[in-house]
C-alpha cells in the first residue's frame, strides 16, 4: 500500500515524540506529560502502524513488546572484552590499588549488581545486545535487551559516533523485585533470591513477551569499540556525552581525589545503601584520565585503573550439622561447615568454609554449634565466629584427621604453610577426580560433555587413573556409565580428538601446576615456546620473567621434578596432543593488518576464541558484525545472518579449512 507523505510524517513526529517522553521519563527521572497523555500518544502510533505495517520502524518504540520467541540464544564474541574487575574489602586494599596514583581524580560510581550487557549501536540505532558471558563471547540477548524501556533504540542529539557499544549493569529495582516475587508465588511460579538472579532470569528469558513484562532497567558505565567520534579526554566526560546521547547514567557517581576522596564517597553511599531503589553492592573507582587509563593497562583480566571496593559482607546466623574435610586438587584438606540453610544477602546457604586446620582451631568450630556465617559477593560463604554462649554442653573438639578420609594416605603440612595436604598424589580418588576436572574444563582442554559426574564415574570404576587413560576409553566403557547412551558416547569420543588439537598456553594449564593459573600459563608458553624448554628450565631463568615470584618458580621446578608429571606429558604428546609451534613466540608478523575479519558459525578445528587470537597476532582486526569495513568473513558451520549479509556485501568468504591453509 503506498503511504502518503502526511502519513509518514505524523508518524515519524509520533516516534519522536514517544521517544522524548520516554526519555524524560526514564532517564531524566522527570515526565513532561501525564501517564494518561502518554498512553494516548502511544495508542495513536500503534493504531497508524497497524494500519500501516510498512510505517514500523526499527526504532520505533511500538517495538519493546517483544519478538518472536528465540530458540537459543546465539553468541556474540565482544569486539573488545568485556573485563571484571578487581575487587577491594577494605580501606587497606584500596591504599594498595592506589599507592602509586597519590593525589589523582578518580570518577566513582556505584556498583550496581545486576547483569552486564553490551549495546551496540550503528549509526545510531540500537543493532544488538551481548551479554557479558565469560568476558569474550556472550549470548545475544538484543530482543530482549529492546524491551527495556530505559534503553533507546535510537541514540539522541545528531553527533553521536557512526559505531557505538556501550556497557552497562542491567538490574531490577528493589520494589519491582519484591512485587514480581509475589506475583510469581500467586502463580506458583519460580520465586528468584534476590534482585540480581530476578534480572538475569528476566533478561535471559527465551521469550522476549516475559522480558517485556519485567520491570528491567538499565545504568551505561563504560564503552567498548567507538568508531568515527574522538572521545573527551576523561571518563567523566564520556558519562556526559553518553547522557547526551540518551543513555541512562547514574547521577550519583562523583569525581573525587586521591584514596581519601574515594573513601569518602563510600562512606556516604554505604550510609545509603538501604534507600537506594537498587541493590549495590559497593563503589567502583576508575582513574578519570583516559590517558593514564591506556599506561596503567591491565593485569590478567581486570583493568589496574579501576577497582570495585566492596560493602562488608552479609551475615547471618546459624547451626553446624556436620564437619567435612574435602580433598582439593592438590590435595589441600578444607575443612567444611554444614549448615542448617539460611538466607544470605538472598542466597540460600548450606555450606560454609572453615578454611583450614588453624583458621578452625582459632575459632574453635564444633558440630551443634551456632555461628555466624558470612558471604561476600560472589565469594564461597564462610564461618566467621562462634556464638559460644550458645554451645551445646556435651559438645567435642573437632578433631583434625591424620589420614586422608578419602585415600587413607598420610596428611602432612608443610612448615609455614597453612594447609595441610593429602600425600596421596593422583592415587587419591579425591585429588584425581578435582584434576581431571580441572584438565577437561573450558579453559583448559575444553573437553565438551566431560562433567563432574562422568569425572567421577571414570575414577571410582577405576577406568581412568592417569590423565592419558581418558584418550583411550572406548565407546563400550563410556556407553556403560550411568547416564550416558550410546551416542553420548560418541560425542565424548569425538570431544576428546577434538580437544587433542589445542595450544601450549592451554596445555600447561591443563597440566595443573600448584599456582599456575591462565595467566602465569600464557606468559609460560610465551616465554619458552615448547614444553620442553619449560620443563628444562630452573628457578632462576623463572624468577627472571616478570609477574612470576619465588613461590610459583618453586612449584613449577617441584612439579617437573617428579617422574609422574614427566610420563603424563610424555604419554599426552604421544597420544597426539598437539598445539601449533608458532603460537611460541610473540608473533611479529603484521601481514593482516589491513583486514578486518569476523568469524561466525562453529569451526570444528579450533574455538573461535583461539581462531581470533591467531589472526589478531598476525595483526588482523576481528570484529563482531558485519559491515562495509569488513574485509574477510570465515563461515563455519551453520553460518547464519552474517554469511547472508557479507553476501549481500559482496565480502570474501572463507571457510574454516581456507583460513588454516591461507592465513595460519
Ligand atoms: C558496575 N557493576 O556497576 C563497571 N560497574 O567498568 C561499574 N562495573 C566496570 N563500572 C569497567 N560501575 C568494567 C566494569
Amino acid at each position: 500500500m503506498k503511504i502518503s507523505k502526511k502519513i509518514q510524517t505524523q508518524a515519524a513526529k509520533l516516534r519522536h515524540t514517544i521517544n522524548e517522553h520516554n526519555y524524560f521519563y526514564y532517564v531524566v527521572d522527570d515526565p513532561r506529560v501525564s501517564d494518561g497523555e502518554y498512553d494516548l500518544l502511544f495508542r495513536e502510533l500503534q493504531d497508524l502502524e497497524a494500519k500501516y505495517p510498512d510505517l514500523v520502524t526499527a526504532d520505533s518504540p511500538s517495538q519493546r513488546v517483544g519478538a518472536i520467541p528465540l530458540d537459543a540464544f546465539a553468541e556474540v564474541v565482544h569486539s573488545v572484552p568485556m573485563l571484571s574487575l578487581n575487587n577491594a574489602f577494605n580501606s587497606q586494599e584500596v591504599e594498595d590499588f592506589a599507592k602509586d596514583l597519590a593525589n589523582v581524580e578518580f570518577f566513582a560510581e556505584l556498583k550496581f549488581d545486576g547483569l552486564a550487557v553490551s549495546l551496540r549501536y550503528e549509526d545510531g540505532l540500537l543493532v544488538s545486545a551481548a551479554t557479558r558471558g565469560d568476558g569474550y563471547t556472550g549470548e545475544d540477548v538484543t530482543a530482549n535487551a529492546k524491551t527495556i524501556k530505559v534503553i533507546p533504540l535510537r541514540l539522541r542529539g545528531g553527533n553521536y559516533p557512526a559505531v557505538l557499544e556501550v556497557r552497562g549493569e542491567v538490574f531490577m529495582p528493589k520494589a519491582y523485585f519484591d512485587q514480581l516475587n509475589q506475583k510469581q508465588a500467586a502463580r506458583g511460579e519460580k520465586i528468584f533470591a534476590n534482585p540480581r538472579n530476578a534480572a538475569a532470569g528476566s533478561l535471559r528469558q527465551l521469550k522476549s513477551r516475559v522480558t517485556a513484562e519485567r520491570p528491567l532497567s538499565f545504568f551505561s558505565y563504560a564503552v567498548g569499540v567507538v568508531e568515527g567520534v574522538e572521545l573527551p579526554k576523561r571518563h567523566s566526560d564520556v558519562f556526559e556525552l553518553l547522557q547526551l546521547w540518551g543513555l541512562p547514567v547514574s547521577l550519583d557517581s562523583q569525581l573525587v581525589t586521591g584514596v581519601a576522596g574515594c573513601l569518602k564517597y563510600y562512606e556516604a553511599i554505604l550510609k545509603r545503601r538501604e534507600d537506594l531503589a537498587f541493590d549495590i553492592d559497593g563503589v567502583v573507582y576508575k582513574v578519570n584520565d583516559l590517558a593514564l587509563q591506556k599506561q596503567l593497562g591491565f593485569v590478567s583480566r581486570a583493568p589496574r585503573w579501576a577497582i570495585a571496593h566492596k560493602f562488608p559482607a552479609q551475615e547471618a546466623i546459624t547451626e553446624v550439622n556436620d564437619i567435612d574435610i574435602q580433598v582439593g586438587r592438590t590435595g589441600a584438606l578444607t575443612p567444611v561447615a554444614r549448615l542448617n540453610p539460611v538466607q544470605v544477602a538472598g542466597v540460600v546457604v548450606t555450606n560454609a568454609t572453615l578454611h583450614n586446620q588453624d583458621e578452625m582451631r582459632r575459632k574453635d568450630v564444633r558440630v551443634g554449634d551456632t555461628v555466624v556465617i558470612s558471604r561476600a559477593g560472589d565469594v564461597i560463604p564462610a564461618v566467621m565466629r562462634v556464638i559460644f554462649e550458645k554451645r551445646p554442653q556435651e559438645s567435642q573438639e573437632f578433631v583434625f584427621p591424620k589420614q586422608c578420609p578419602v585415600c587413607g594416605a598420610d596428611v602432612v603440612r608443610v612448615a609455614g604453610e597453612a594447609v595441610a595436604r593429602c600425600s596421596g598424589g593422583l592415587f587419591c580418588a579425591a585429588q584425581a577426580k578435582q584434576a581431571l576436572k580441572h584438565f577437561a574444563s573450558r579453559r583448559a582442554m575444553d573437553i565438551d560433555g566431560l562433567g563432574d559426574k562422568l569425572v567421577e564415574q571414570l575414577i571410582d570404576k577405576g577406568l581412568v587413573k592417569k590423565l592419558v587413560d581418558l584418550y583411550n576409553l572406548t565407546n563400550e566403557q563410556l556407553a556403560s556409565l550411568e547416564r550416558m547412551g550410546k551416542k553420548s558416547a560418541q560425542n565424548i569420543i569425538a570431544a576428546l580428538e577434538k580437544s587433542k588439537s589445542t595450544t601450549l598456553a592451554r596445555f600447561i594449564y591443563a597440566i595443573g601446576i600448584r599456582e599456575v593459573g591462565e595467566s602465569t600459563a600464557n606468559t609460560l608458553a610465551k616465554h619458552f615456546g615448547s614444553i620442553e624448554a619449560l620443563i628444562a628450565t630452573n628457578k632462576q631463568e623463572l624468577q627472571n620473567i616478570q609477574d612470576i615470584g619465588p613461590i610459583v618458580a618453586e612449584h613449577i621446578v617441584t612439579f617437573f621434578q617428579q617422574t609422574e608429571n614427566i610420563n603424563n606429558i610424555e604419554e599426552l604428546q604421544a597420544i597426539g596432543i598437539n598445539w601449533s609451534p608458532q603460537e611460541a613466540n610473540a608473533s611479529t608478523d603484521n601481514s593482516l593488518s589491513e583486514e578486518v575479519f569476523v568469524l561466525t558459525g562453529s569451526l570444528s578445528q579450533m574455538t573461535r576464541e583461539e581462531a581470533k587470537a591467531k589472526l589478531e597476532n598476525l595483526g588482523a582486526k576481528v570484529t563482531n558484525s558485519v559491515s562495509k569495513k569488513t574485509t574477510c568473513l570465515v563461515a563455519g558451520e551453520k553460518a547464519g545472518s552474517k554469511l547472508t549479509k557479507a553476501e549481500a556485501l559482496g565480502i570474501k568468504i572463507i571457510n574454516e579449512s581456507d583460513l588454516i591453509k591461507l592465513y595460519f
